[in-house]
């Protein structure tokens, strides 16, 4: 194999790792802070995808638990 064929695969290698990891931080970083409330969204189903991406429901966005997003909404 010629050195630079390896320089080559390295760094698509390096350019790979840093693309997943990328992707990574920003679904952590999403369902880690309250950055949405009600008020955000004008319907009740654009609420309820925001809450199926964090199940956790990190923006309380259904408080009384009962796996539907912002009922005032709706
Ligand atoms: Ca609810």
């Amino acid at each position: 194999m010629k050195p630079y064929l390896l320089v080559m695969l390295l760094l698509i290698l390096v350019v790979l790792i840093v693309l997943i990891f990328a992707e990574t931080d920003q679904v952590s970083e999403e369902c880690s802070e309250d950055i949405y409330n009600c008020d955000n969204f004008t319907t009740q189903s654009e609420a309820q995808i925001v809450f199926n991406k964090c199940p956790t429901d990190v923006y309380h966005l259904d408080n009384n638990k009962d796996g539907v997003a912002c009922e005032s909404l709706s």
